[in-house]
C-alpha cells in the first residue's frame, strides 16, 4: 500500500474519531459544564466512550465516507450516518463480548467493556450507543434540506443493523454453535452478521439519490461491492482467528474453535480460504469498474482489508 493511501485513510479516520468524541458526552451542547459537574449517570458515558474511542479500524465509516465522495454526496451529509454506523458496530462488539454471547475479555487491545464496568453497565452502554446512533441520524435528518433522502439513508442503516441484517446474523451464529451447518447457512450468516453493516456503509450514500428519478445502478453496484467485500472481510477474519497474533489483533484468537463455531475453515483449508478471499475481493473490485480512477480509494481499501494483520 502506498503512503498516499494511508495518509488519506488516516485523515478520514481521524475526522470520524473527532466527531465521535464530540458526540458522546453527557450533554453535547454544553460539554465543558457537564464534564465539570459529575452526574450519577456519568459512568454510562465513560463506558460508552471506553469502547467507542478505543481504536479499531473504523472501516465501516471510512467506507461510507469514501462511497459518499465517489457518488458526490457532501461529506458533511454523510458524516453523521458514518458516526452512527460506528456506534452501532461498537454496541454490537460490546454485546457480542458479554458472557451470554461470546464471553470475551479482550477487544481493541483492551479489557472488554463488561470486564471493566460490569455486565449491567456494559449492556446499557451498548443500548446507549444504539440509541445515540438513531439520535445522531434523526438530528441530521432534521437539518437536511432533503428530508426524504435523510429518511431513506436512516432507514437503510436501520434495516442493515436489525433482524434482517446484523442482529439476525448473530441469531443464526448463536443457534449454530455446536451444530453442523451447511455452507449455504454459513454464507447467509456472514452475509447478515458481517456483510449487512458493510452494506449499510456502502449503500447509505447511494440512498441519498433514491426517489430523485435517478437509476438504481449505483445502489445495486454498491450492494454487489459490499456483499463481496463483506465475505472477503469475514474470511480474512476467520484466517486471522487461526493465524493471527493476539497482541497485534487486540482481540482473543482461537475463539471460533473454542466456541464450536462453524467458520470458512470448517469447510476449507487455509490455502482454499486464501483463494476464496481472492475470489470475493476480485468480485468486489469488479463492481467498481464503472467508476474508473474515481474509485481508487475504495480499491485501495479492499486491498488493505485483504492484507490486514488486525
Ligand atoms: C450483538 C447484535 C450483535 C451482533 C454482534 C459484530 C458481531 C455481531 C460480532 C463480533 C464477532 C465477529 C467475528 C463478527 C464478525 C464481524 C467482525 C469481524 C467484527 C469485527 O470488526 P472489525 O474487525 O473490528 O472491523 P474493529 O475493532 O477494527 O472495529
Amino acid at each position: 500500500m502506498n503512503d498516499k493511501f494511508y495518509e488519506k485513510y488516516t485523515s478520514v479516520k481521524l475526522a470520524i474519531e473527532a466527531e465521535l468524541d464530540r458526540l458522546v458526552v453527557p450533554d453535547k451542547d454544553c460539554k465543558a459544564d457537564s464534564v465539570a459537574q459529575v452526574l450519577p449517570e456519568h459512568v454510562i458515558y465513560e463506558s460508552m466512550r471506553y469502547s467507542l474511542l478505543a481504536g479499531g479500524k473504523r472501516i465501516r465509516p471510512v467506507l461510507m465516507m469514501a462511497v459518499g465522495e465517489l457518488l458526490g454526496v457532501d461529506q458533511d451529509i454523510v458524516m453523521p450516518f458514518a458516526c452512527a454506523l460506528e456506534m452501532i458496530h461498537t454496541y454490537s462488539l460490546i454485546h457480542d463480548d458479554l458472557p451470554a454471547m461470546d464471553d470475551d475479555v479482550l477487544r481493541r487491545g483492551k479489557d472488554t467493556n463488561h470486564v471493566v464496568y460490569g455486565e449491567d453497565i456494559a449492556i446499557l452502554a451498548g443500548d446507549g450507543l444504539l440509541n445515540m446512533a438513531y439520535e445522531v441520524m434523526s438530528e441530521a435528518l432534521i437539518d437536511m434540506e432533503d428530508k426524504q433522502a435523510g429518511a431513506y439513508m436512516m432507514s437503510g442503516v436501520a434495516a442493515c443493523s436489525g433482524v434482517s441484517g446484523m442482529v439476525g446474523g448473530q441469531v443464526i451464529d448463536l443457534q449454530s454453535e455446536g451444530q453442523v451447518i451447511s455452507k449455504d447457512t454459513l454464507l447467509r450468516m456472514h452475509t447478515m452478521k458481517t456483510g449487512a453493516l458493510m452494506k449499510a456503509a456502502c449503500t447509505t450514500p447511494a440512498l441519498f439519490f433514491k426517489g430523485k428519478n435517478t437509476s438504481d445502478e449505483d445502489f445495486n453496484l454498491m450492494c454487489d461491492f459490499a456483499r463481496n467485500l463483506g465475505l472477503a472481510f469475514q474470511i480474512k477474519d476467520d484466517i486471522l482467528d487461526v493465524k493471527g497474533d493476539e497482541a497485534v489483533l487486540g482481540k482473543s484468537i482461537g475463539k471460533d474453535k473454542n466456541n464450536e463455531k462453524t467458520t470458512f475453515l470448517t469447510f476449507y483449508t487455509i490455502e482454499e480460504c486464501e483463494s476464496l478471499l481472492d475470489k470475493y475481493t476480485n468480485a468486489a473490485l469488479s463492481a467498481l469498474e464503472k467508476y474508473g480512477a474515481k474509485a481508487d480509494f475504495l480499491r485501495d481499501i479492499c486491498v488493505y482489508l485483504v492484507k490486514r494483520v488486525s
